[in-house]
């Protein structure tokens, strides 16, 4: 047995299905999970000493690539002085500066621990503020486990072909509207329905958690529109491609304008973070200045919030997206065309570092029903073959795939070189 093995078997004694998060225990895909042992650059080792190019990066916070030198020696300094106070320090307003100064729709910002608090929160605020109870969300969008939003979900939910989670009582469940992502009409012909009851939609303004599936040209707009005419908040659920698909995040590569805003991942540096901000009317009804409850012990960190202001420090630059933007590029372009050179049905997404890949002659893919027709017995081959052949992706057809700084030429060739290897097994 592989070390990797033995771990999965011990952990698997100790801890629900051997994982602190679903989607890692390769359920999906098969086979036994990856017990890592480092992280450097664009490389994670296995605990069986195997490499592999990593295109997970923690699920999308290792923009810097692992174990960041100035970032790694940032948080051992500010550990010296301690690792928690529960009272505030001049750090958490540092960050708070940072985010709103990249992000400038964020007027105000509180910290939080998670993805699903920031999205469990701003769900909160928005009902608190509207005093509406329903809320909107797009199937195949995850916004992380509250029950509020684990309904019809993507990403681990999706994995496991459990989109409703059991648990969630149908009385919680009945104020959540799913549409279909993409469908413009739709959204208008609900709003035009319901709107003065609608407290808020949510979405991901690029879809990370069914894959890569980016808006169609004007559906953001169209949110907009339907909250501008009808109250209802827009919040935009930037857990994912925040800071990660242009400095300004989804809302600035787009150009649109979110009433509220969700971060996670990348504004921690790979610590644990969240947050939710918007507009300072919004954010006033947030406790302990108006009436929405929100709290939490570890909320703003300092050592969690140094990894994540030198994070954003090192990143906050046009060069740094442009970088990134050529080498994702070079990346999923190449991919694709090894795929159509192999003959194989295969379509790719991508805005910025983050990409999608689906085994399917749809092209592009923009919608949840083509997701779900893609050939997942055929994802999971790749999977496995591009393990075999060094790289480590997603163990799942429903995530998505990041470009880290640290991805340099070498890597990207030795992943086309993996993909090539990998397409002749598909064929066979
Ligand atoms: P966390 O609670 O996992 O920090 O964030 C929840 C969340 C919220 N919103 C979006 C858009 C997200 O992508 C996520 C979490 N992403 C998944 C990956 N698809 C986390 C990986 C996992 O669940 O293990």
């Amino acid at each position: 047995m592989s070390r990797s093995e033995t771990l999965f078997e011990d952990a698997r004694k100790h801890i629900p299905g051997g994982v602190n998060s679903p989607v890692r225990a390769f359920a999906r895909v098969g086979g036994q999970p990856l017990f890592i042992k480092s992280g450097e650059g664009a490389y994670l080792t296995d605990e069986d000493g195997n490499r592999y190019v990593d295109y997970i990066g923690s699920w999308g916070p290792m923009i810097l690539g692992h174990a960041h030198p100035q970032v790694v020696k940032s948080v051992k300094e500010v550990m010296e002085s301690g690792l928690s106070f529960g009272a505030p320090t001049e750090i958490e307003t540092r960050v708070a500066e940072k985010i709103i100064n990249m992000l400038p729709a964020m007027e105000k910002v509180r910290m939080v621990n998670s993805g699903t608090e920031a999205t469990m929160s701003a769900i909160r605020v928005a009902r608190g503020f509207t005093g509406r109870d329903t809320i909107v969300k797009f199937e195949g969008c995850y916004h992380g486990h509250s029950d509020s939003l684990l309904v019809k979900a993507g990403s681990g939910a999706l994995t496991l072909g459990e989109p409703d989670s059991l648990g969630v009582p149908a009385s919680f469940a009945q104020h959540t509207l799913t549409l279909e992502y993409n469908n413009a009409e739709q959204v208008k012909e609900l709003f035009a329905e319901k709107g003065s009851e609608i407290a808020a939609i949510i979405i991901e303004p690029i879809a990370g958690n069914m894959g890569c599936v980016p808006p169609v040209s004007g559906f953001l707009e169209t949110l907009r529109e339907v909250c501008d005419e009808s109250g209802a908040l827009l919040i935009f659920d930037e857990v994912m491609t925040g800071f990660r698909v242009a400095r300004g995040s989804a809302q600035g590569h787009y150009g649109i304008k979110p009433d509220m805003t969700t971060l996670g991942k990348i504004i921690g540096g790979g610590m644990p973070v969240g947050a939710f901000g918007g507009r300072s009317d919004v954010m006033s009804v947030v406790a302990p200045l108006g009436g929405v409850y929100q709290a939490g012990t570890l909320s703003g960190n300092p050592i969690a919030m140094q990894a994540g202001l030198s994070t954003l420090e090192l990143i906050d630059s046009n060069d740094f997206f442009e970088e990134l933007e050529q080498k994702s590029e070079q990346l999923v372009s190449g991919m694709q065309q090894l795929a159509d050179e192999a003959g194989i049905p295969f379509s790719t997404n991508r805005v910025g570092s983050m990409f999608g890949f689906f085994f399917t002659s749809a092209s592009p893919v923009t919608t949840f029903n083509q997701v779900m027709a893609a050939d997942s017995n055929m994802f999971n081959d790749f999977f496995h073959a591009m393990l075999k052949g060094g790289v480590n992706l997603a163990p799942s057809p429903f995530e998505s795939g990041f470009i880290s700084a640290a991805h340099g030429s070498k890597e990207i060739d030795a992943t086309l070189e993996a993909a090539e290897a990998a397409f002749k097994v598909l064929k066979k």
